[in-house]
């Protein structure tokens, strides 16, 4: 029995053995992938797909026949200077199918060329400036991507690639989130290797999908640029726009840049633009959710003193950012808080971002020389982990350490978040803010975006608008505000709700977050209270009165009555009678 034992330790050792040192590759290695870098502290791991791809030649790969295929498909000229495509045939059935599925044409992005030029829309004073390559700091591009059609990524790789000045552009990181598509797999790894200057692209793949907050900051951890450029899965450069970030983060580490930018379109690939005169920056609602406002007035004023005659192209102050696109200096990302790894899948991580800049002392600027496309998708072709949604808890962990009293704003807008079990602990972000000295809310909104209307602030009165001994309210019956609509009636909630929060302000407007009222134009009644979008300066927006409980319109004279109407009516105005009961309105605070 020993015998035999001795004899099976020795097998076994022999085989530990060979295992343990691989023989040498028959053929050299060819291109050497990256080396990939890990940090230990992290919960993911660093790994290739396919470490046994190395050690063979190219032609003998089975990606080498796949990959060929791949480039025989693309279409030379097709959508060249990002203009659209339509297919037609078999292909454009193809396309549709694919484009119920994931919100993307993919069959149209494998016909067009990686390489493919967009067009250059900058401002033609941008073709001016110089740039000293030798000075600019370097960046390092983070592209994280979750599933997204390997075509797609890899011509927000290609254009990257040929859009950045070389000497500029130190590196490509590309985080793939804990992707299930098999293409971006081994295939990708062996594209990389064999199709880009070695060293340029390196692949970090994460062991779990970790959502795209942990994302970046995985791929922020590995970057050994001086910039740090994020990008999503589906972009495509315009002409030179790297260089004026990196610029502008070598005069200022402390900006935080954003490009203008343009749409993709998700199924013909049409690359477009507003043209070049105007751009919008980015704002918020109370919701918590981002949106886009026209550059104000006030700061078009602070560029011109700034930039003089190259008011078009100078900087633009921006409140906030959409979050996908933007450049850091390295280590100000680190210094300033980077992300709040808490924050999971998707969303909310953007306005945590741009309030904690602006009140840490940083500044969100877009720079109009700095265009870069982005597809548009009309839904994530992805679904978040027990259909969490993770927009609203990062809100929330948002809303509780940078939004002061404000945060009753953000809880009023999402009543439904406000004991959410989900949202955590946020006092090491809380601490951060400590640290940091950062500036209140309040402070925010008074100087980085005095155009934000809020509801409760220089106001006769807010809340419900309850009529008099009756329980009807003015209501927006949550219609789509960026479009006139009329405003309803609806029994009052007990307590107030989103879609019952009117104001009454001291210049004398009555309106909610984004809509004014007015009185539709009108030979004969009824004369409907229409909510129209608000302009910047309430001299523009019309006026109402509140006199012996009568909301008066001041252009027609008439007053908000509610004789005769019902819960879900349009609201209307009516010659205005000091006797009659149904004119008598409330204002709750
Ligand atoms: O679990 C995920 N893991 C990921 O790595 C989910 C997504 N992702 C990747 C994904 O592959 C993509 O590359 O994250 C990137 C962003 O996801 P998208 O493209 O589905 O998001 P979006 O463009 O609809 O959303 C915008 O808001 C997000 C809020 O979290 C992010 O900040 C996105 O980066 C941001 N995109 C932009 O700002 C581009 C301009 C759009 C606008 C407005
Ligand atoms: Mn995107």
């Amino acid at each position: 029995i020993i015998f035999i034992l001795v004899a099976l330790c020795f097998i076994l050792y022999s085989k530990v053995q060979q295992n343990g040192s691989p023989e040498e590759p028959p053929v050299a290695p060819l291109v050497r992938v990256p080396a990939l870098r890990g940090h230990g502290r992290e919960r993911y791991e660093t790994y290739s797909d396919s470490e046994n791809e190395i050690a063979r030649p190219a032609t003998q790969s089975p990606y080498e026949q796949i990959i060929q295929l791949d480039l025989q498909k693309q279409k030379a000229g097709l959508g060249e200077q990002g203009v659209a495509v339509h297919l037609s045939g078999a292909a454009k059935e193809r396309g549709d199918e694919i484009y119920k599925k994931i919100a993307l044409n993919e069959e149209l992005s494998e016909q067009l060329s990686y390489n493919r030029s967009v067009g250059d829309h900058r401002n033609p004073l941008c073709a001016k400036q110089r740039f000293d390559f030798g000075s600019l700091p370097t960046a390092s591009v983070v592209i994280i991507f979750f599933n997204e059609p390997y075509s797609v990524l890899l011509r927000t790789v290609h254009s990257t690639l040929s859009t950045c000045n070389e000497k500029a552009l130190k590196e490509i990181i590309l985080v793939d989130d804990g992707s299930d598509n098999v293409e971006l797999g081994a295939k990708l790894d062996y594209y990389v290797r064999t199709r880009i200057p070695a060293g340029k692209v390196t692949i970090l793949r994460l062991k779990n999908r970790l959502g795209l907050i942990r994302a970046r900051l995985a791929g922020a951890r590995i970057a050994t640029g001086d910039v740090l450029i994020f990008l999503d899965a589906h972009c495509e450069g315009n002409i030179g726009w790297c260089e004026p970030l990196l610029q502008r983060i070598k005069e200022s580490r402390t900006s935080v840049l954003v490009p203008i930018i343009d749409v993709i379109d998700a199924n013909d690939f049409q690359y477009s633009t507003n043209g070049y005169k105007s751009f919008q920056v980015g704002g918020f609602q109370w919701n918590g959710h981002f949106d886009w406002i026209n550059l104000p007035e006030r700061e078009k004023q602070r560029q011109r003193r700034e930039c003089r005659q190259q008011r078009e192209i100078c900087p633009a102050y921006s409140p906030t950012m959409a979050g996908g696109l933007f450049a850091i200096d390295r280590r100000y990302f680190w210094e300033v808080g980077s992300y709040d790894e808490q924050m999971d899948g998707w969303g909310g991580e953007n306005l945590e971002m741009s309030f904690r800049i602006w009140q840490c002392g940083g500044t969100i600027e877009t720079i109009p020389c700095s265009r870069v496309g982005h597809v548009f998708r009309d839904f994530h072709p992805y679904k978040f982990p027990n259909d969490r949604d993770t927009h609203g808890i990062n809100t929330a962990r948002m809303a509780l350490v940078w939004m002061d009293e404000y945060i009753n704003i953000f809880f009023l807008n999402r009543p439904d978040l406000k004991f959410h079990a989900d949202i955590g602990d946020v006092t090491h972000r809380v601490m951060l803010r400590k640290k940091l000295r950062c500036k209140s809310f309040e402070w925010y909104l008074k100087n980085i975006y005095p155009e934000k209307f809020v509801p409760t602030k220089d106001v006769q009165g807010w809340g419900k608008v309850h009529a008099l001994n009756s329980n009807i309210c003015l209501d927006d019956l949550l219609q789509n505000n960026e479009k006139p609509y009329n405003a309803g009636l609806y029994p009052c909630g007990k307590v107030l709700q989103k879609s019952q929060l009117f104001s009454f302000t001291n210049t004398n407007v009555l309106r909610n977050e984004l809509s004014c009222a007015t009185v539709q134009h009108s030979e004969s009644p009824p004369y409907r209270v229409v909510m129209v979008p608000c302009m910047e300066n309430d001299e523009f927006n019309e006026h109402w009165r509140y006199e012996h409980q009568h909301i008066i319109h001041s252009n027609t004279g008439m007053c908000l009555d509610h004789q005769g109407l019902k819960s879900l009516d349009d609201a209307q105005v009516a010659p205005c009678n000091p006797h009659s009961e149904s004119q008598r309105w409330t204002i709750e605070h």
